[in-house]
């Protein structure tokens, strides 16, 4: 039987979705950080990803702002078993943000402003993947959330989504990041559960 109550249907649709396994639907956006917030402001901003043979590519806030941006509505999981479906951000595809680089590598560590790091293979922040992303739900990006710009993969777990960005590194080398060095699973693919090494 179908359960409807008044205010309840706009949510059908998400209701009705398949979430990943062992996850639940969110009502609010809870805030996980390691830390404190890092102020950073967008004049002090620089975005920089660096290639494996050391050549960097950097981009200022107002550089950054006039690069073409994309809406992407995307489903997010994160590892402590929250979903949200249907989230909105505004942001730049990283295959703007690195057409222009030349690379061989097969791995990316991306490293933040409050110190996180997270590993993510190259392969996964292209084809319409990822995104840095400066807008939420039609809003500046709060800075709790990452702002001014975060890292957005939402087909992994949401710790791979590096808040406070401030640029990736590309190697040969697959190395863990701050929550992989300490028992989270290397990859973490939500739709396969992959939230600890061994799972
Ligand atoms: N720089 C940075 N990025 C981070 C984190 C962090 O502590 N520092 N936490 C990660 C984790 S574990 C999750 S679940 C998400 C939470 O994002 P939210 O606070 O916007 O929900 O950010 C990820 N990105
Ligand atoms: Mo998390």
């Amino acid at each position: 039987m179908d359960i409807v109550t008044p205010g309840f249907r706009g949510r059908r649709r998400e209701r009705d979705r398949a979430l990943p396994p062992g996850q639940y639907l969110a009502e609010d956006f809870p805030v996980l950080s390691a830390g404190p917030t890092p102020r950073v402001r967008p004049e002090g901003w620089r975005f920089t990803i660096e290639t494996e043979t050391g050549e960097t590519h950097a981009w200022t806030w107002a550089e950054f702002l006039a690069l073409p941006a994309e809406t992407p509505r995307v489903d997010i999981h994160c590892v402590t078993r929250w979903s949200k479906l249907d989230t909105e951000w505004r942001g730049v595809a990283l295959d703007t943000l690195l057409a222009g680089v030349d690379t061989a590598a097969d791995f990316v560590m991306a490293h933040s402003f409050d110190g996180y790091t997270t590993n993510v293979p190259l392969e996964d922040l292209l084809d319409g993947q990822s995104w840095i992303a400066y807008e939420y739900d039609g809003e500046p990006l709060d800075s709790e959330h990452g702002g001014p710009a975060r890292l957005l993969v939402p087909h992994l777990y949401f710790w791979k989504s590096a808040k406070w960005v401030r640029g990736l590194t590309l190697s040969h080398a697959d190395e863990p990041g701050f929550w992989e060095s300490s028992g989270y699973h290397h990859y973490g693919d939500p739709w396969r559960e992959q939230r600890y090494q061994g799972d």
